[in-house]
């Protein structure tokens, strides 16, 4: 055995063996692992080139995972891929003059290579890249397929135009009316695409969340609230709002959407949005309402945006009907209010509405309560929640209603405006459907050829795939695909005259929606053949939070239409969901003159600390200036507080890095990166091969079974059985860090032993192999070479198929229990007795203590004996 732990020796050694047996491609059905499959998937990594230590954390987690199951039985999948179409390639490819695929390919390769030495079990021959023909041929496939079943269709809409990356951005790209990246004014644009009916499966979507128990509830939370589901009534404000022709606008009627229609004789104005066509008439002849309606919708329209912007609002100077008590009410337009949710349009009921009421305490818009709950007073000064409360109040101030609870107001509200024909109830989803249509190069071309007397003509099946040309060099002025002429130009389809292809390409997000379905068979001839139902659903799917929303509803919404087309039998993707925390780190920066930002390595800092050892200041290395301390902060390459995981790998080794990482905090959290605690993860690991080395002629020893074990033996043992059991709990809820600090505790607990009495060799023997099999998943190559060193393998196999080790309940149980012995109410000494020791030779032992015979005047009175705790003796 080398005297000395070399990383790099013992990881090179490690992965060759395993390269050589084969070691990790996973098989469908394999006999030699009788528990049964277990598919255990990370997100697939955008292909940016670089490897950060995020990586490596989240990679580590599936890792352990994955061998810790293996030990135990199963026969585990976990493969990796590549999400590689999509905006950067393509804004490289602007910067390099490279073609995307040029730099995405090159790209993958060199992630790969940074992978490959932290020793991840992946299976490779499972590979798949996102921007492979053969991989997304099926996105075309599908999309064509959902085509025919009316699941995909083709719309105009109105969407927000960057005009300088000419594209079409997402409402939370428009920051401020500016484009995310290019900072241009957006303008708004009416074009056709092409889009998902997820609305179809929004019913579905909702309803089964229920069902997937493995989930973060935060993350269930998130869907249900992206979904959206509220039940309530659409109904119209009649009114005679005629346009310069003299048209009456929308026929007359003002529609909105209420989730509180028990509320409606609060009513005290409406509201639109500045898109409504009524603001848009009333701002013809009032030049400070139009200024106002720009800027409202110049802003930005995310939940999070609308939710805490100060409520605005100009009057329009129109009136519209109250359909019930036929009252004037006048219209509104609110920023508060969204052209793209129900009608553009709402009731204000500031009373029990808190967006109403702060709009109406500012413009001193009357306030009306028409729900009161028992009990408790409703004051104007000040919002109060339960002001919201419909659970518990019933109806005042409106008339014919008063007296009834919520349900029952609702119902009666909504029969009247049914029997006036002027609304009725409804469900109105927040959900959207997913538009797809991306003017875009690289990314999966849409299936669609264009005949001028044919219309939009789908590629027949045996023409698939439609294949991206991958030379393009996109210049930044707009889809290059434009002027490929090869691609461009086909005959059409049906009729064979001239045509030409559809040049838009789809959202990234229809890559990422089911590669890991193509993981399972990724050289199948179909998009999913048997092997996928062996697999999926997925066992175990662990990523980012920053996923929790989208990516993950569109995944469970394309199983979904893949189950309806018979390619599935599942209902959901994703059986358990772990979303890990990030990776943090210190950040440092100056200002330069016109106020940018320039940020510094965390090694290029040198700070200082206070006597209390806290940072105070810090200043560069190279010109002992000071810099500004920007507080620890998500490892990004635009703060420059990244750090390399080759880095570590170069000086500590692959075990160092995955066990700090593993270290840092519970898996689920963030947690800070920390020289020390790298230096920490390696210090450890030295000490584990030192200890390997000194107890390894015992460890030879103890290979008999011994016919009993001394008592000291038993307490290590016993030490030993006690922390596999936590270990165990811990690896069952993925709780990595206290595995970790489990295996530090017994590496201390088998230092500190030091008995040679009868069984200590064997005992010895099991607590390193306890030892070693614990730490395996987290540190693989220097528990494998510990493992052949000390002979283990020939024992029990190789450390990557040894079984798990079985907690022994019988060493945990005690045979000696320790009792307080008070005289006279006061802790004088203790004692240790048989588990079993009966009432007399409990008072014997207490009594014969040398430290409780001292504080003894005379006989005892009497003994009191506490079972399992203490003994009373007075005296
Ligand atoms: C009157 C009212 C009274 C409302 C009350 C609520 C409480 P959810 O639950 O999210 O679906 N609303 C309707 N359309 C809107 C739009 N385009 N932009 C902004 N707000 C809109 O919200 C439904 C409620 O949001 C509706 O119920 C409406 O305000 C408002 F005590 O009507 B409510
Ligand atoms: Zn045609």
């Amino acid at each position: 055995m080398q005297e000395k732990y070399t990383p790099s020796d013992v990881e090179q050694s490690a992965q060759s063996h395993w390269k050589k047996i084969d070691a990790y491609t996973a098989v469908e059905n394999n006999p030699r692992f009788p528990k049964g499959k277990y598919y255990a998937c990370s997100m697939l990594p955008y292909p940016s080139g670089k490897l950060h230590m995020g990586h490596v954390r989240n990679y580590t987690i599936n890792d352990m995972l994955a061998r810790q199951l293996r030990m135990k039985g199963y026969n585990v999948l976990m493969p990796m891929g590549w999400d590689a179409f999509g905006l950067p390639a393509e804004n490289a490819a602007i910067a390099y003059k490279k073609s995307p695929a040029e730099w995405t390919y090159a790209n993958i390769e060199d992630m790969k290579s940074q992978m490959q030495p932290l020793g991840l079990a992946f299976d490779w021959t499972r590979e798949v890249a996102t921007c492979d023909p053969d991989y997304y041929r099926w996105n075309q496939w599908l999309f064509l397929k959902m085509l025919e079943k009316g699941v995909a269709y083709k719309k105009t809409q109105v969407v927000n135009w960057d005009p300088i990356d000419q594209t079409v951005l997402a409402n939370e790209q428009v920051i401020d009316g500016r484009g995310w990246r290019s900072g241009a004014l957006v303008e708004k644009r009416e074009i056709p695409g092409y889009y998902f009916g997820i609305t179809q499966y929004a019913d579905e979507l909702l309803n089964s969340i229920d069902d997937l128990d493995g989930w973060p509830e935060q993350v269930r939370t998130m869907q249900r609230n992206w979904i959206g589901k509220s039940e309530g009534v659409r109904f119209a404000f009649p009114h005679e709002i005629k346009d310069e022709t003299g048209t009456l606008v929308q026929d007359g009627k003002m529609y909105v959407f209420t989730t509180r229609p028990d509320t409606i004789m609060g009513v005290t104005f409406c509201a639109v949005a500045a898109e409504h066509p009524i603001a848009t008439l009333a701002a013809k002849n009032n030049a400070t309402l139009a200024a106002f309606i720009e800027v409202c919708k110049a802003g930005g329209t995310t939940e999070a945006e609308m939710a805490t912007k100060e409520k605005e609002g100009m009057p329009t100077g129109l009136f519209v009907t109250h359909p019930l008590t036929g009252e004037q009410v006048e219209v509104w337009v609110g920023n508060y209010v969204l052209m793209t949710y129900g009608d553009g349009a709402v009731m204000g009921v500031p009373a029990h509405d808190e967006r109403d009421f702060a709009f109406a305490k500012k413009y001193n818009i009357a306030i009306k309560q028409v729900v009161a709950i028992e009990g408790e007073s409703f004051t104007t000064d000040a919002w109060a929640e339960s002001y919201g409360d419909k659970q518990r109040g019933l109806t005042v101030n409106s008339g014919k209603y008063d007296g009834l609870t919520f349900k029952a107001t609702v119902d009666a509200v909504a029969n009247d405006l049914v029997a006036k024909g002027l609304g009725e109830k409804k469900t109105t989803w927040r959900l959207r459907d997913w538009g797809i249509s991306r003017q875009r190069y690289w990314g999966t071309p849409i299936p669609i050829i264009h005949c001028d007397s044919c219309g939009d003509v789908p590629v027949p099946y045996e023409d698939l795939p439609v294949v991206l040309p991958t030379d393009c060099i996109p210049d930044g002025s707009g889809n290059p695909l434009k002027h490929r002429e090869d691609f461009l130009n086909v005959p059409c389809p049906k009729c064979g005259s001239p045509a030409h292809r559809e040049t838009d390409t789809m959202d990234t997000f229809v890559d990422s929606s089911w590669y890991f379905m193509r993981y399972t068979c990724p050289d199948a001839t179909t998009m999913v053949d048997e092997r996928n139902d062996y697999w999926m659903a997925m066992d175990q799917y662990i990523g980012g939070v920053e996923h929790a929303v989208l990516h993950l509803l569109y995944a469970r919404f394309w199983t979904k239409a893949m189950r309806d087309l018979g390619l599935v039998k599942i209902d959901e993707p994703f059986k358990n969901l772990f979303t890990q925390g990030m990776l943090l780190n210190e950040s440092y920066y100056r200002e330069d003159a016109s106020g940018k930002k320039i940020w510094f390595y965390p090694n290029e800092i040198e700070v200082q600390h206070d006597d209390k050892g806290r940072p105070v200041s810090a200043s560069l290395k190279s010109d002992g200036q000071p810099v500004q301390m920007g507080g620890i902060e998500k490892m990004s390459k635009s703060k420059n507080n990244v750090v390399e995981p080759k880095d570590i790998i170069e000086q500590f080794g692959a075990d160092t890095a995955r066990l700090f990482t593993m270290f840092a905090g519970p898996p689920d959290q963030s947690a800070a990166w920390s020289n020390s605690g790298v230096e920490g993860a390696s210090r450890y690991l030295r000490r584990l091969w030192a200890s390997a080395l000194k107890l390894s002629g015992t460890i030879a020893n103890g290979t008999a079974a011994p016919a009993n074990y001394a008592n000291d033996v038993k307490a290590l043992r016993r030490e030993v059985h006690l922390t596999l059991k936590q270990i165990d709990a811990d690896y069952d809820r993925l709780q990595y860090n206290t595995v970790v600090s489990g295996a530090m505790k017994l590496l201390n607990t088998i230092e500190s032993f030091k008995s040679e009495a009868e069984g200590s060799a064997a005992a010895l023997r099991e607590a390193f192999s306890i030892l070693l099999r614990g730490l395996y998943p987290v540190c693989p190559h220097i528990t494998h070479a510990l493992w052949q060193e000390l002979g283990l393998a020939t024992e029990l196999g190789e450390i990557i198929d040894a079984p798990w080790p079985l907690v022994d309940e019988a060493a945990l149980v005690q045979d000696e229990i320790e009792l307080m012995v008070q005289v006279n109410g006061k802790l004088r000494g203790s004692i240790k007795v048989a588990k079993d020791a009966d009432k007399a030779t409990i008072e014997a032992t207490a009594l014969a203590n040398e430290s409780v015979q001292k504080f003894m005047e005379g006989a005892a009175k009497k003994i009191i004996i506490v079972p399992g705790k203490l003994v009373n003796i007075v005296a």
